[in-house]
């Protein structure tokens, strides 16, 4: 099998509520995959749970349930979560299946053989709330540290760490010599500055089973669980293990689990879509670890900013949160994904304001797309009785550039971009109703073979944006398709060619995508 363009997502710690910023991620990484499916690329999109650790533990013993009773609560709240963004994922990966802790196993023997695990006495600050070792560059000047990582203690155990010692010059070559490794360019930058002014210290990648139970054992000392990112990381090789991916399979010597012919050819990654927070993990550590175990690196490592909200960090505490949930339940799925992907684009922070939010629902959904769907279909029932004119092409030329300019974009992930590629051309048709006005010209006779002609562009048009939005807006795509009297989905960029309604098509019954809301009152 020719291997698929393989996509995935962070994988969520599971002791949270998902929120916008996950949701955010979720829906960019979505419209990739689909794009590419639209494309006719064969896509495997991979999301999923990241369900180890001490405040999984922790969180679970304050509600007085087993850990993995919890996680599989806390996984249905994350799956409905992912079905109302219309999420089309190929897997959904939670690192306490049994088909996740084998490969971790497998990999974590590979690179112990390997001899780029060793065992240390460590000693120094800890913080139990951020579950992490600190060092003195963590201290500030008066000798404390941030009120962020909570208490600090002094604290004496051994441990097994990751030698990344001596990876640092191999790494700053490969990320020098391939640009599109770490996307937007000006995050490279920062790894580039990273990596070029620290030496790396060495990985702590265990905590001892007497302090933390709830992890994967290390398969060289039982007296150890694997600790949070040797454990979260290799979910993207885990799942192309467990399907049968040989790459994978080979290099971590593990049996196919997948029937033969049946397996899947995924790694390398194609995308990696994170967060910024956690780019020094995927674009540092992961390369490193995947060095260690023979494995190709992923293509690339796409960062996205975070969003705040009225220029605020979102907070539970002060209430400052956006829930996408409520959000989708009342101005519909569509409005959500379209708001995040227009308002931001792949790398800056973003800010949710609610005003924000309606007057985009209101000037490019509503009063845009809606409305020229709309118009056009009505007319072309009120004036042909629904049936499609002769073809004419007078915005075959604006939709043929629209095609081609928002092919380039996503070949280029710039999902902002192109959706203000499409909106070109909602406007040129908006503006061409305007232009030809025919609610005017239905009214002479003389002018009928006119009305035709505008007609069919109209329908036209709305048709070719149903297929180039069916990645963004996949419910309004496929709801236009409907209206336009259209079978199937329109799931192929192939279909936005010019002239496919034909003479005598009957198209079906017009209802608003986008019904207007009362503004005054939704102020939040
Ligand atoms: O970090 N805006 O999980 P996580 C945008 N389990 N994105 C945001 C955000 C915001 N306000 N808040 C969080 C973890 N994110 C680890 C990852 S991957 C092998 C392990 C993003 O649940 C964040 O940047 O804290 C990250 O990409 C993702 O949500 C998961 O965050």
């Amino acid at each position: 099998m020719s291997k698929q363009f393989y996509i995935t997502t962070a994988i969520y710690y599971v002791n949270g509520q998902p929120h916008l910023g996950h949701a955010y991620e979720m829906v960019l990484t979505d419209v990739i995959a689909r794009a590419r499916r639209s494309m006719g690329q064969e896509v495997f999109f991979l999301t999923g749970l990241d369900e180890h650790g001490q405040k999984v533990e922790q969180v679970a013993a304050t509600q007085g349930k087993k850990p993995q009773d919890y996680c599989d609560e806390m996984a249905q709240t994350w799956k409905s979560f992912a079905s109302r963004l219309q999420l089309k994922n190929d897997d959904f990966v939670r690192t306490t299946e049994a088909r996740h802790k084998r490969v971790v196993q497998a990999s974590l023997s590979k690179v112990h053989a390997a001899g780029q695990i060793y065992k240390k006495l460590y000693e120094g600050f800890y913080s139990t709330k951020e579950e992490t070792f600190l060092t003195e560059k963590d201290r500030k000047p008066d000798g404390t540290f941030d009120p962020a990582y909570g208490e600090v203690i002094k604290l004496q155990e051994e441990n097994y760490f990751f030698k990344l010692k001596d990876q640092q010059t191999w790494l700053l070559e490969y990320i020098e010599k391939n640009p599109l490794f770490i996307r937007p360019e000006y995050r490279r930058n920062e790894v580039l500055g990273f990596l070029r002014n620290n030496v790396l210290e060495d990985l702590c990648i265990s905590r001892p089973i007497s302090r933390l139970s709830w992890g994967i054992p290390l398969p060289f000392d039982p007296n150890y669980v694997t600790y949070v990112w040797f454990d979260a990381l290799v979910n993207y090789i885990t799942i192309p293990a467990a399907l049968g991916d040989m790459v994978v399979s080979s290099a971590l010597d593990t049996e196919r689990a997948a029937p033969p012919g049946s397996q899947l050819s995924l790694w390398p990654a194609d995308i990696h879509v994170i967060g910024k927070d956690i780019l020094k993990f995927h674009a540092v550590y992961w390369p490193i670890m995947l060095k260690a175990m023979g494995l190709p690196l992923p293509k690339q490592i796409l960062a996205h900013g975070w969003w705040q909200k009225n220029g605020e960090r979102m907070s539970k505490s002060t209430g400052n949160v956006v829930d996408p949930i409520g959000v989708i339940d009342e101005w519909g799925i569509d409005a959500f994904r379209f708001y995040v992907l227009r308002e931001l684009d792949i790398g800056p922070d973003g800010n949710w304001t609610d005003n924000g939010f309606q007057a985009r629902y209101s000037a490019e959904l509503a009063n845009g797309l809606g409305n020229l769907v709309n118009r056009s279909l009505s007319m072309l029932r009120r004036y042909r009785s629904g049936r499609v004119p002769a073809p004419s092409d007078e915005l075959s030329p604006d939709a043929r550039q629209a095609v081609s300019k928002m092919l380039a974009l996503l070949e280029q992930n710039q999902l902002q971009d192109a959706l203000q590629t499409i909106w070109s051309l909602v406007n040129r048709a908006n503006q061409y109703v305007d232009q030809t006005a025919p609610f005017k010209i239905a009214k002479d006779p003389a002018q009928a073979r006119r009305l035709d002609e505008v007609l069919y562009n109209l329908v036209e048009v709305c048709r070719i944006l149903a297929v180039l939005l069916r990645p963004f807006l996949p419910d309004t795509a496929a709801r236009i398709y409907g209206q336009l009297g259209l079978s199937g989905v329109p799931d192929r960029f192939s279909a936005a060619e010019w002239g496919g309604l034909k003479a005598g098509h009957q198209i079906g019954e017009p209802s608003p995508l986008f019904p207007r809301k009362d503004m005054a009152g939704t102020e939040r």
